[in-house]
């Protein structure tokens, strides 16, 4: 330590040596994280904790000014370029936005712009979705891409023109009355599906993931050579004009964006126009509850003041305008540490490795156990109790670990095995061949196995008891009232009466709705069977091919196999179930108290299929009746219909009040029928309506 700073210090008084300590270690940490970010592409801690630690540095930094220096990360726009890249000064520095957390924060920040364009606080915003990818400027020149170049720093870029041009929505040559010049900039992105498919690809050639779309996106984009960019489905949405000459726009940034789209450019699907806080968060809301259902990763929402002079009005702060905001969602991922790992036996008798966590929030919730899904995920992640480990939590999917904090691990931590003993039944466990899956062999005897069977058999898909809920299936298996399927048949009313919460109505329900189920379909009885691998659409398939239940017991496997959908697998899993002497006795059971159902329909195999092989998804609401009966049109036809749309699917029949499906079909360019095309094309093939 220098004699000066030593004198420094000694005119500090110890709070503040503390809090300069601390901006100090928080800036240490913050360049650590930007360089493992913007330069290697390979962060170490999710975005969320980042942005903490930079808002703590901001608000330290905020009430104590006199130690605010000029390489502090708080006073720069981005990361500089460092490839071999050659570089590009921007003549319009790439701008980086603001960002709030809260409605609260965003009132202000309204409240604030209103005072500063001399407006009410009923602003006019241009509302889209902040899309998590990397910052990308495109310069046409008579309508020609000469350049593209990454934000660098906010001035100096690199130039990434070569791989701009393998992207397949950047129009090499604008459309329509282009400009005589054009600097347009916007996020090019790896959508979801992309990025699975590329980090499966850097598994198997055992080189190192990516830890996000985004730090894919920005992978692709620095590649010195372009034919690696030109195998990763890249797509570019753009957002900002920087530069304009040979063209008159209006005063709406809105129209801008219309006025992009008309050159050839593609804008972020569900922009919208919003007016003051209200319509703000109204927008927020929409797109948070469709984020885990959109094609691509998004972290928030950007609300632009729409009027492009007030823009001007409001002008700039060191790194971002002043009329603009980032609104950013609760993070999906955070920090936990795994305190231990304990193993739940599923349905089928398949072990799940749950991570028990120190309680963390994520995306809004706080959250105790995350899946670890097998055995191999947990060797190839190689995450041990102890471990500081990211964990993810998007939408309604079950929290995952991600994986271990790099360098985060001290100690000697034992490596996780998978019990050779069921911890529920301590039958057997077996790992079948090829499958990453581990099992216990007790079937339904094993108590965690038949509780989950119950669960199933009575679900809504299956033989729909709705008056058998979770709570009255534990207490019927406590007293030993349910052994096999057949069992709930032959519940007396007052074996359920004197029940916790069996009052004589709930009673009279259950069994009402147990008597009910008894007429059934054919492929709901083989679903609620719950044989591996075997979903609903697989025991309609049975169903219509094969034939009645006698039918399907005797068919062989290689027989099995020629129905449509059913693989190898699947085929023997079928057959292995009905050659079990124990399945055997369950499916006669459940026929002896009296289940049963309409004649099978049984298609002739030979009959035209005209729609084989194709696969449709259907959305919204149809006048025509539920999506199930519109899909069984499509069946009959020899159709598939799925729950999702990918790039393999057909057509999506889109109804009224169409979401997040919709336009995951526009993103993947799935062609779209409404319903009345649906009903047009159902006719071609001689079905009336
Ligand atoms: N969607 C969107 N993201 N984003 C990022 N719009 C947008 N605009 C930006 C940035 C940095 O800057 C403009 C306000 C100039």
């Amino acid at each position: 330590m220098t004699a000066s700073k030593n004198t420094e210090e000694q005119q500090l008084t110890p709070q503040l040596t503390d809090i300069k300590n601390t901006i100090t270690e928080l800036r240490e940490a913050l360049n650590l994280h930007n360089h493992r970010y913007h330069v290697l592409d390979d962060p170490s801690i999710p975005d969320g904790e980042y942005d903490r630690l930079y808002h703590e540095l901001k608000a330290l930094e905020q009430a104590h000014p006199q130690f605010i220096t000029e390489t502090s990360p708080t006073q720069r726009v981005g990361a500089a370029p460092v490839s071999s890249l050659p570089t590009v000064t921007h003549v319009v520095p790439m701008l980086s936005l603001d960002n709030v957390f809260s409605e609260q924060e965003l009132a202000k920040f309204i409240e604030r712009l209103a005072k500063l364009i001399e407006r009410d606080e009923n602003i006019a915003f241009t509302a889209e979705s902040k899309l998590d990818g990397l910052a990308i400027s495109l310069r046409y020149e008579n309508g020609v891409l000469v350049r593209a170049a990454t934000r660098g720093d906010g001035v100096t870029g690199e130039d990434v023109t070569h791989n701009a041009k393998t992207i397949r929505n950047v129009p090499l040559q604008l459309r329509g009355d282009y400009p005589a010049l054009l600097e347009v900039r916007g996020e090019v992105l790896l959508p979801k599906a992309g990025f699975a498919a590329l980090n499966q690809q850097m598994r198997d050639e055992g080189k190192k993931e990516y830890a996000n779309p985004r730090n894919s996106a920005a992978g692709s984009m620095r590649q010195l050579d372009a034919s690696i960019t030109a195998t990763r489905p890249l797509v570019m949405y753009c957002y900002t004009i920087a530069e304009l000459e040979g063209a008159e726009l209006s005063q709406s940034h809105y129209e801008d964006l219309q006025q992009l789209q008309n050159w050839g450019l593609s804008i972020s699907p569900n922009i919208q126009q919003v007016v003051g806080l209200q319509g703000c968060m109204d927008y927020y809301q929409e797109i948070l509850d469709s984020r885990a259902a959109l094609p691509h990763e998004i972290d928030g929402i950007v609300y632009k003041l729409d009027d492009k002079t007030l823009q001007q009005q409001a002008g700039f702060v060191a790194r971002a305008p002043r009329w603009a905001i980032a609104h950013k969602f609760p993070a999906e991922e955070a920090i936990s540490t795994i305190e231990a790992i304990e193993v739940q036996v599923g349905r089928t008798g398949k072990l799940t490795p749950v991570a028990r966590l120190t309680p963390t929030m994520v995306a809004g919730v706080t959250v105790s156990n995350a899946t670890l899904h097998n055995q191999d995920e947990i060797d190839r992640k190689d995450v041990r109790v102890g471990d500081q480990v990211i964990i993810r939590r998007a939408g309604d999917v079950i929290p995952e670990v991600l994986r271990v904090v790099p360098d985060s691990r001290t100690g000697d931590l034992a490596a996780f095995i998978m019990p050779e003993k069921c911890p529920i039944c301590e039958s057997v466990v077996v790992r079948d061949e090829g499958m990453s899956a581990h099992r216990c062999t007790g079937g339904i005897q094993c108590p965690a196995q038949r509780r989950e069977y119950f669960k199933y058999f009575v679900s809504r898909k299956a033989m729909d008891i709705d008056g058998v809920g979770e709570k009255l299936i534990d207490q019927l298996l406590v007293a030993e009232l349910l052994k096999t399927p057949a069992d709930l048949y032959r519940l007396q009313p007052e074996m359920l009466l004197g029940l916790e919460r069996m009052g004589e109505k709930s009673v009279q329900n259950a069994i009402e709705s147990i008597q009910r189920s008894k007429s059934t379909t054919l492929p709901r009885f083989i679903f609620a069977l719950g044989i591996s691998e075997v979903g609903i659409s697989t025991a309609e398939a049975l169903v219509a091919h094969v034939g009645d239940l006698e039918d399907i017991r005797a068919a062989s496997a290689e027989a099995l196999e020629r129905v449509p959908d059913i693989g190898h697998i699947t085929a023997a899993k079928i057959q292995q179930y009905f050659a079990s002497a124990v399945q055997q006795e369950i499916v006669n059971d459940l026929l002896s108290v009296g289940i049963h159902w309409p004649a099978a329909e049984k298609q002739d195999l030979e009959a035209e299929q005209p729609l084989a092989g194709k696969t449709y998804v259907i959305t919204g609401s149809l006048a025509l009746g539920s999506r199930d009966q519109a899909g069984s049109y499509l069946k009959k036809l020899g159709a598939k219909v799925s729950g999702s749309v990918s790039g393999k699917t057909t057509a999506l029949i889109a109804g009224e009040a169409a979401g997040s499906k919709l336009t995951k079909a526009i993103d993947l360019g799935v062609e779209v029928l409404d319903e009345a095309e649906f009903i047009k094309l159902l006719a071609e093939y001689g079905v009336g309506i």
